[in-house]
């Protein structure tokens, strides 16, 4: 049973009998408390308006001023718990309410005591205050640095909403004042991205897959690697539809076999009763390649396949078998690295062959040193057993992610605000043309890839290698966040937080305390979704509706969108109408709908109304068609690979790449490789002994929601879980519900133990979005009092070719914590003084 104590080990809710213990729908309801909402004056007749959130389409209700109840919409095959969360975060205790800036950089000026940041040493302006001083700071940090001193690549999973899009009016608000440096990737996928264009050329992870009804109908052997649908699809990019878990449950209905290889028995894995299979982590690299030489030894590849829809499987071959480097890949090879036992690793490739088999595979494994290599080497091997473009073979990388796989539907794109014109010229300052290198033509939107921004920070001028290209870094003075948390996303914590008091200027717009707010200088209170009008699609895959985001409640405290705040601020830099081009929040949202009317027109449709779809309170459909719903990856390409060829130099799949080859990278061969990462479990220099699994969280989506009331349902002892297995916790003396500090030589966490055979020995699991709490934040290397899990890990990018995170390097000691118990601060608003 899904979420139950029992099986997932940290929860104390059982999702079916919360869903069904609350009356009708009805579901989810906040205790009354004193309200404090602007609007709350007013006495409102009782009302439910339709509005989205990353959880899901819902409606509220909403009884003088305030949001009581929150009802899932009625067409949502599988609501999500975290909808209470959601309400609960328009009333936490961690709201920020109003504009505040740290003390010692209002009396002293930017840059003063940078030690004292994440001190909650703040003091409470006016709001005009608080404009006044980030207009006057853009303009000097500009004067004096130019407009590479400003970062705006501001990376985070902000709201759903296609108007109230905050990181791309961040950009709009910074390119029509000046420009700023940007960022390029992001946190998910920033190895595979750039690794898959090479080999199948497509971002291909965020492409539709193979759907389910397919799946269903002719899989024999479904392969979650680590992959946790169940868990993950739970949350949307936009708002989710939930439609994977209509298929997770069409294919257990079918008895498919399902193998999932992962350190965790994961709830998948639980809900579909798979065969568990728990390699080392970090080395699925070298499980693939035995599972690989077992298929050429056998003769059990498809050498056909290989020959019409591939290059450069010989070269790769010379590695497989070890002509090019002396080692063979074998099962038994494989085995000494990711302990598996070679005798089931030649099993899995004789099922993988007999079987018409489909490999789901999650993230995780690309967020690791040398990550490229692992969906490099999984499209290698799928292309080794020829069935990709067969139905229900081959592979898919978003089974987990957004409902990938539940069908498309042939609807309009809504599009959404830009952040400008994007001609290269307009990016150059005055009088440089495109292609001139001097330093006084550097582009005004310069990018680093988005997990460098320490790197950058700590190394103004330095050069770096990225997917063929030299990036020099930018000597950054002032960042301005918005719709991100980089206090919980950013690897390695004290590294950081060193990195960061290179800044004059840390200037963050959140509607929470979150570490990252409690870090800045200047601290700016905006809205939630459901204090604002928007609009969004349903579904990342499906785009099957379109649900008007209607304003729930009144803004709460001071809180204003980040519309109005870059309003404000372009007014101030004489670019207000550049920036808003005269149009009011319900001007846009019209504007996207009628953009989306025409476009539907030409699709033979025709949609309602703005007034009559806006006035419906409820999302609006598109059909599905057959063929929609019978869609097979890359079927196109094995029916005609001339016709239909992939994005790649040669068409085809490409397992060994000349482009990359040109690149010499040490770190990026030219064919799938494995490569030791810096650290691992059971590897060859490695001081600490437990790998840390920083997965996803189930209660949250990173760090959003863990202010809430959510919260209780999951913390131990007050802290972030840690899953141990029950011989690695008799080792240290540990107990269910202890406290115990995590560390190595980058950090020091709390956590609280949970001692669960789900995860395999030598493995912890400390969720990553874990509020950071310094116990003295300026004591180097401080100890975090809640469990913010990247404390811990490595901020060593995953090579020169992609430049990506490693948030799942990181090996551990853990033990019981004898001192004294320090309280967690972080979820209530810090002490402040009035101005
Ligand atoms: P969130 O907690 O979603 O984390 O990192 P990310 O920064 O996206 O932060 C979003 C913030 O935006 C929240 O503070 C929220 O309150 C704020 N926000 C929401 N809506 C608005 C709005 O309308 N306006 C403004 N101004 N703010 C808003 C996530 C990142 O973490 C990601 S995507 C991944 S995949 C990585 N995963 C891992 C991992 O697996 N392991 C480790 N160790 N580390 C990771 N870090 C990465
Ligand atoms: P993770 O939970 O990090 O999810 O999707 P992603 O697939 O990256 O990891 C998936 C599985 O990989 C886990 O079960 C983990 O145990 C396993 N794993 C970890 N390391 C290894 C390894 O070395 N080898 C093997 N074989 N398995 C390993 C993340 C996706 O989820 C993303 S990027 C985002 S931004 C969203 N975030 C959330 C979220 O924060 N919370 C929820 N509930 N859902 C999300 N969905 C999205």
């Amino acid at each position: 049973m899904l979420f139950d104590k029992s099986n997932s080990g940290i929860s104390q809710i059982n999702r079916r009998s919360f869903l069904k213990s609350s009356a009708a729908l009805a579901l989810l309801s906040v205790a009354s408390g004193s309200l404090l909402a602007r609007g709350a004056k007013a006495q409102e007749p009782t009302k439910l308006t339709m509005s989205g959130s990353h959880w899901g389409v819902f409606r509220g209700t909403v009884e003088n001023g305030r949001l009581t109840q929150v009802h899932p919409w009625e067409k949502d095959p599988r609501p999500n718990v975290m909808l209470q969360g959601m309400m609960d975060s328009i009333y936490s205790p961690s709201r920020i309410k109003y504009p505040m800036v740290r003390r010692a950089w209002l009396e002293q000026g930017p840059g003063s005591d940078p030690e004292g940041r994440g001190t909650g040493d703040f003091v409470r302006v006016s709001w005009d205050k608080a404009l006044d001083l980030v207009a006057g700071e853009l303009t000097r940090v500009r004067e004096k640095y130019g407009a590479n001193g400003v970062y705006g690549g501001s990376y985070g999973w902000k709201s759903v909403g296609k108007f109230h899009n905050c990181r791309t009016l961040l950009r709009r608000m910074l390119k029509v004042t000046g420009g700023f440096v940007n960022s390029l990737g992001d946190y998910s996928t920033g190895a595979a991205q750039v690794i898959l264009p090479h080999v199948v050329g497509s971002l291909e992870v965020y492409e539709q897959c193979t759907t389910w009804d397919v799946v269903r109908d002719n899989t024999k052997l479904m392969v979650f690697w680590a992959s946790n649908p169940v868990n993950t699809n739970q949350i949307g990019w936009l708002i989710p539809d939930h439609g994977g878990y209509v298929g997770l449950d069409e294919i257990k209905k079918a008895g498919i076999r399902v193998l999932c290889i992962d350190p965790i028995r994961t709830e998948t894995c639980q809900e579909l009763n798979g065969e568990w299979i728990a390699p080392r982590p970090q080395t699925d690299v070298a499980l693939m390649l035995g599972i690989a030489h077992t298929l050429y030894k056998e003769k059990l590849h498809d050498e056909a396949f290989l020959k019409k829809y591939t290059v450069g499987f010989d070269e790769f071959l010379n590695y497989l078998i070890g002509k090019s480097d002396g080692v063979e890949k074998t099962a038994e090879w494989a085995e000494a690295i990711c302990g598996i036992d070679a005798g089931t690793i030649k099993q899995l490739a004789r099922d993988f062959a007999s079987n018409r088999t489909m490999i789901a595979a999650g993230w995780s494994i690309q967020r690791q040193h040398h990550g490229e290599q692992a969906h490099w080497m999984l499209v290698t091997l799928c292309s080794m057993l020829g069935q990709i473009g067969l139905p229900g073979g081959g592979f898919g990388f978003s089974y987990h992610y957004c409902s990938g796989g539940s069908p498309t539907a042939t609807s309009p794109i809504l599009s959404g605000i830009t952040d400008g014109p994007a001609a290269a010229e307009a990016d150059l300052p005055k009088g440089c043309t495109p292609g001139d290198n001097s330093s006084a033509c550097q582009p005004l939107t310069n990018a680093i890839p988005v997990s460098r921004v320490v790197e950058c920070l700590l190394n103004p001028g330095k050069v770096i290698k990225y997917n063929g290209s030299d990036i020099r870094y930018p000597e950054m003075h002032l960042a301005y966040w918005v719709g991100g948390n980089p206090f919980a996303h950013q690897q390695n914590r004290n590294e950081m937080i060193e990195a960061w008091k290179r800044l004059d200027t840390f200037i963050v717009q959140d509607f929470q305390w979150t570490a990252s707010a409690r870090h800045a200088d200047i601290v700016l209170p905006v809205t939630t979704s459901y204090e604002r009008n928007d609009i969004e699609q349903l579904g990342d895959y499906t785009l099957s509706h379109i649900v008007p985001m209607k304003k729930l409640v009144e803004p709460m405290y001071e809180a204003r969108s980040d519309y109005d705040i870059f309003t404000q601020i372009c007014k101030r830099l004489g670019k207000e109408y550049e920036y808003t081009e005269g149009l009011t929040e319900m001007d846009w949202i019209r504007s996207f709908y009628e953009g989306a009317r025409i476009e539907s027109r030409a699709k033979g449709m025709e949609m309602p109304t703005f007034e009559t779809f806006w006035e419906s309170n409820d999302a609006l459909g598109f059909p599905i068609s057959q063929e929609q719903k019978r869609f097979v990856r890359y079927e196109s390409f094995r029916e005609d690979p001339l016709l239909n060829a992939l994005g790649t130099p040669s068409g085809k799949i490409e397992i060994y790449s000349l482009n990359i080859a040109k690149m010499n990278y040490d770190d990026c061969p030219p064919h799938p490789t494995w490569m030791e990462p810096i650290e691992r479990l059971g590897g060859p220099t490695t001081k600490y002994p437990l790998h840390i699994a920083s997965n996803h969280p189930i209660f949250r989506l990173h760090s959003q929601l863990g202010g809430t009331n959510v919260r209780k349902h999951y913390v131990i002892n007050g802290r972030e879980p840690c899953w141990i297995n029950p011989k690695d916790a008799a080792e240290r003396g540990l107990s269910n519900g202890d406290i115990a500090r995590a560390f190595n030589d980058r950090g020091q966490i709390l956590v609280g133990i949970k001692i669960t055979d789900e995860i395999m020995p030598g493995v912890i699991r400390i969720d990553e979005g874990g509020w950071y709490d310094p116990l003295n934040p300026r004591e180097p290397k401080t100890l975090c009092r809640y469990g913010d899990v990247n404390n811990l890990t490595t901020s060593i990018a995953t090579s020169k070719l992609a430049q990506s995170n490693c948030g799942q390097t990181a090996v551990v000691e853990i033990e019981k914590y004898n001192g004294p118990i320090p309280e967690v601060t972080v979820f209530d608003e810090p002490h402040y003084k009035n101005n």
